[in-house]
């Protein structure tokens, strides 16, 4: 009996997977997507915060991609004119490279999904939940030595309690990494990390909420590098 050889079978293997992860994607309803390949910031979105955001062509996952090019005081990004329900749950996924000076701050990558009712124009969004992964290091006075620092959230008018920040989160400093905010139907809300959830909460999202936009922003000054690459939205 001709005895099997694993290794000739492994293009064959590595197409079956890749067949795989592509059908696995298209069972979920994706309703918006974005990976920058057109190097521009188009139509589909508008701008708040000044200096603006701008697509950094040289990196990207793959490049282009995303950088949000807020500043030291205030946070610059982009909002979405398309909006989604949550009644039926929705995803937002996206892929974050954070890299800092051991002793710089100020640099930081948040995305989310935000009332549009609340806001308008090229104001900052107001925050429905949402997910910032940002370095606090010894420059930053006021919360010096948190380093790669998660704070999830979700408006204080939509839980019971707050979830407490995530300090020493440095294990994803440094590379690409994806960041995922799934809410259900049932409004519970889970926090994950290349496909390992972290948190789950319970939110109360009213009816009254209705329509809901996506946001990425941020804060990216000369001490590091924050850029967001292939957002997703999807119904889980
Ligand atoms: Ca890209």
């Amino acid at each position: 009996m001709r005895k099997l050889n694993l290794r000739s079978y492994s293009p064959l293997i590595l197409f079956l997977t890749v067949l795989l992860a592509t059908f696995n994607a298209r069972a979920e309803e994706i309703l918006f997507s974005e990976d920058f390949q057109s190097r521009e910031i188009g139509d589909q979105w508008t701008f708040y915060g000044d200096p603006v955001s701008v697509i950094n062509s040289d990196h990207g996952n793959p490049a282009p991609c995303f950088n949000n090019n807020g500043d030291s005081m205030w946070s610059s990004g982009i909002k979405s004119r398309q909006t989604f329900s949550i009644k039926d749950g929705l995803v937002i996924q996206c892929d974050i490279f954070l890299s800092c000076h051991p002793r710089g701050a100020w640099v930081g990558s948040f995305f989310g999904i935000h009332d549009p009712t609340l806001t308008t124009g090229d104001t900052e969004p107001k925050i429905v939940t949402g997910l910032k992964y940002l370095y606090a290091g010894e420059l930053n006075w006021r919360r010096p030595h948190l380093q790669g620092l998660l704070i999830l959230s979700i408006s204080k008018f939509y839980r019971n309690e707050p979830i407490p920040d995530m300090i020493h989160m440095n294990q994803w400093l440094d590379g690409w990494h994806t960041f995922k905010i799934e809410i259900s139907p049932d409004n519970l809300c889970s926090f994950s990390v290349d496909d390992s959830v972290l948190v789950t909460y319970q939110a109360s999202f009213p009816d009254s909420l209705g329509e809901v936009g996506i946001f990425l922003g941020g804060r990216a000054t000369s001490w590091g590098t924050a850029l967001h690459d292939n957002l997703v939205v999807y119904v889980p």
